[in-house]
């Protein structure tokens, strides 16, 4: 195990764990699980590509004239969602078997996406085009990396109510990677895709989900027929309003508006607690066919389980999700 410096192209100048090999040093983490980075060569065969390497340990340039940089990026994120589901959960890896997954990048040409795959055990980034910048923001690794974590546990379906679940699941994990490691060039938001979108915008909002034209704030019976990216747009705002409470906030230097559906006025409980009674209804209390309705009581349950029956957070819970149309 070797002690790399990395200049990223989102988080700055990161500390990475790299490992000597021979002569050269390799982005092989042995400190947790064994992940390993690979350049994909911008191929879009399912091959593993190549690992990357470097002579001195010092790994990229902060911009995309270094294929490093989005590996420092990859590399780096795959850590911070490690120590997330550690430090927060103990959950050793996607898993939970102690064994990590690999990362790819470069994959394709101009290939606008970045993605999870169950079956290699492998997440995959392409450097963007037009759209976006290479997509390796911290939010997004997160989010990829918790759509493995859901599969291996409440295994949501990706249509209907519960495909806005597993969205909503990868966006707030992905969000709170991003905090866990939030400093001057990323600081953390309830904004997605941020860093990455060249307009200057962002993919998703969690505070506001229907400030993008396409997902919807508060549940009805129409939500399971949207797709999984849209109908999330329901348990982001739930998640945002548990952890922040209703009103106008800046959060990361973003605005964040956070306004019920019933016009109730919230206190947010803190993201740690809001995130620690998702998990536990994740892995506890969800299955494929979990529905908003469905998804509420699990987390009162949770809510109940960690905290106590007649606790703040149990109430909290209600209300948020009440005030996002879900009654109980
Ligand atoms: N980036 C996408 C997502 O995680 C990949 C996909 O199309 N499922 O939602
Ligand atoms: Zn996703
Ligand atoms: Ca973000």
């Amino acid at each position: 195990n070797a002690n790399g410096t990395g200049s990223s192209l989102y988080s700055g100048t990161v500390g990475i764990q790299t490992n000597l090999s021979g002569s050269s040093y390799q982005l092989y983490d042995t400190t947790r699980g064994g992940h390993r980075t690979y350049d994909a060569n911008n191929s879009t065969s399912t091959s593993t590509g190549t690992l990357m390497t470097d002579a001195d340990n010092a790994w990229g340039n902060g911009s995309t004239s270094s294929r490093q940089s989005a590996a420092v990026d990859a590399h780096y994120g795959a850590a911070v969602t490690w120590d997330f589901f550690k430090d927060a959960y103990g959950r050793s890896g996607i898993r939970n078997d102690g064994v990590a997954a690999y990362s790819r990048v470069h994959y394709g040409n101009s290939y606008e996406n970045a993605f999870w795959d169950d079956s290699c055990f492998c997440m995959t980034y392409g450097d963007g085009g037009t759209t976006f910048s290479p997509l390796t923001s911290l939010d997004v690794a997160g989010h990829e990396m918790s759509h493995g974590v859901t599969s291996h546990t409440a295994n949501l379906n990706y249509s209907g109510d519960a495909g806005g679940l597993n969205e909503a699941t990868s966006d707030v994990f992905g969000t709170m990677v991003e905090f866990k490691a939030a400093n001057a060039s990323d600081p953390g938001d309830y904004y997605i895709g941020e860093k990455i979108a060249k307009d200057g915008t962002y993919l998703r909002r969690m505070d506001n989900p229907s400030a993008d034209g396409a997902s919807v704030n508060c549940w009805t019976s129409a939500t399971r027929n949207l797709d999984p990216h849209y109908s999330s747009g329901v348990g982001n705002h739930l998640f945002y309003l548990l952890a922040e409470g209703a009103g106008t906030k800046t959060i990361g230097g973003r605005t964040h508006t956070g306004t019920t559906c019933n016009g109730s006025s919230l206190t947010g409980i803190g993201r740690t607690q809001a995130a620690a009674i998702w998990y536990r209804a994740l892995t506890t209390y969800m299955t494929s066919t979990t529905t908003y309705p469905q998804a509420r009581d699990a987390m009162v349950r949770s809510a109940k389980d960690l905290y106590g029956a007649a606790s703040s957070q149990c109430t909290a819970t209600a209300n948020a999700w009440s005030g996002v149309s879900v009654s109980g």
